[in-house]
């Protein structure tokens, strides 16, 4: 908003961390001290360990790096530390309990709220930590990636519903007019940002990127038209799978997306805590990499490039230049994205259409992940800021780049810049994709269509 870009950085800062805070309070508050030690899902942490490590990282940059301060637990960051204890060990570790977690992260706030008060976070500061509040923002950020990583634990616990929130509007009347892609005429584009004061260390710096003319799906692929695939016998055939994808595809026995269950002759699915029909016009969720990609081959089509689709979501072909969002540079706002968890699922393909791109693509911000074509790799100029372990030692071919963010990405985390990676067979992210195809090509599916 307006309001946004006039507020002073330690402002807007203050209010970032506490709307982070009231997040992961709703997301810890509404379950018992077994759900929250309670490990639901090997591939997740028990829910009071991020509790507690998003006070120890907040602990560790705000107060101690940022504030020059002794810190609280020291000693507690050996526990908290991400990189020594796979999330599957974290529930042996000595943890604080539900109450202590509370207490710490309360405690590491009021701190951090003395320093932000103290020290100087003007856009000249030399101090480049400090600079527009960066590592406040950054703090902000992780706080609110951990949330979403809570969410997804959430999805995976078994049990009755605790999250609630409103459905997302219906689709707009015009989504059967829309056209099924969107041209992107080819030329540079400026990829990256050096300008946006909480962009983190991979977003950065801007650089001229070539792309060629290129189409791009319209709206994210739908439940209804992957449910297509799958009745082809897509999962059945190699010739959608790239190798590395069908030795995967078959030695985890995949026959649909995380959470789908075959009900006759349709789909159900569990959704933080309720089942309910697969809904056909939604864009499809809880893929991995390999699925993304074989569903492309499939249809005829690819995945797009990170590249391609960050022209798609930042050019503006009237004025040459490269914005924050695909509409323009305004923050996000309800009208132009499902994000920041207000509902909780993704709103009907074709929602948004004041969030669309000048292109006419919709939904490249919130609803769901997009799964790239791209290995995460740093841009030409990259330097790690201010730790290697953010970005810099997930860089090369393990990891395959995700991009948009998804309904539970605080707005505070979702750009167009803003760049997310996983491996090739995660799936309890909350990662779709969309495909696209270059120009010349037909685009007409192997299997006779299967994008309806
Ligand atoms: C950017 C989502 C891959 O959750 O592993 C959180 C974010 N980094 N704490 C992750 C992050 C450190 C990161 N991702
Ligand atoms: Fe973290």
């Amino acid at each position: 908003s307006a309001a946004a870009a006039t507020q002073a950085p330690s402002a807007r800062a203050l209010a970032a961390l506490e709307t982070a805070r009231r997040r992961t309070e709703s997301l810890t508050d509404c379950v018992d001290e077994h759900d929250l030690t309670a490990q639901h899902s090997p591939l997740m942490s028990p829910l009071v360990w991020d509790l507690a490590h998003i006070g120890n990282q907040e602990e560790l940059w705000l107060v101690r790096e940022a504030g020059g301060r002794p810190g609280l637990r020291p000693d507690l960051d050996h526990v908290y530390d991400a990189f020594r204890t796979p999330r599957a060990d974290r529930p042996a570790l000595p943890l604080l309990g539900p109450a202590e977690a509370r207490a710490y992260i309360a405690a590491v706030r009021e701190q951090t709220a003395e320093v932000l008060a103290a020290v100087d976070t003007g856009h000249d500061q030399p101090e480049r930590l400090l600079a527009d509040a960066f590592v406040f923002g950054m703090l902000a950020q992780h706080e609110q990636q951990h949330d979403e990583t809570m969410l997804a634990t959430h999805q995976l616990r078994v049990g009755p519903p605790v999250l609630d929130a409103p459905e997302p509007p219906p689709a707009p009347a015009d989504v059967a007019l829309l056209p099924p892609e969107v041209h992107i005429p080819g030329g540079p584009f400026t990829m990256g940002t050096s300008t946006e004061p909480w962009a983190l260390d991979n977003e950065l710096p801007a650089h001229a990127v070539d792309v060629p003319g290129f189409w791009l799906d319209t709206v994210p692929v739908t439940n209804g038209a992957y449910a297509e695939f799958i009745a082809a016998g897509g999962y059945d055939d190699p010739a959608w799978w790239t190798p590395e994808g069908w030795r995967h595809v078959r030695e985890a026995g995949l026959v649909a997306p995380l959470f789908w269950e075959q009900d006759g002759e349709g789909w159900t699915r569990r959704r933080f805590g309720r089942t309910e029909p697969v809904p056909a016009d939604e864009p499809v969720l809880h893929v991995c990499w390999y699925e993304a990609d074989a569903y492309a081959r499939w249809a005829g089509r690819r995945l797009p490039t990170e590249a391609e689709w960050e022209k798609a979501a930042r050019h503006d072909p009237a004025t040459g230049r490269s914005r924050r969002y695909p509409w323009g540079d305004a923050d996000p706002g309800p009208e132009h994205a499902n994000l920041g968890q207000r509902h909780l699922r993704p709103a009907p393909a074709g929602s948004y259409p004041q969030g669309a791109a000048p292109s006419g693509a919709r939904q490249l911000i919130g609803d769901v992940w997009e799964w790239t074509a791209s290995d995460f790799l740093p841009y030409p100029g990259f330097t790690a800021f201010p730790y290697k372990e953010y970005s810099d030692v997930f860089f090369g071919p393990d990891y395959k780049v995700l991009r948009g963010g998804a309904f539970g990405v605080s707005p505070v985390a979702a750009r167009g810049t803003f760049r997310n990676w996983d491996y090739p067979i995660r799936r309890q992210i909350f990662a779709g994709f969309r495909t696209a195809r270059d120009d010349g090509d037909s685009g007409t599916a192997a299997q006779g269509g299967g994008r309806g």
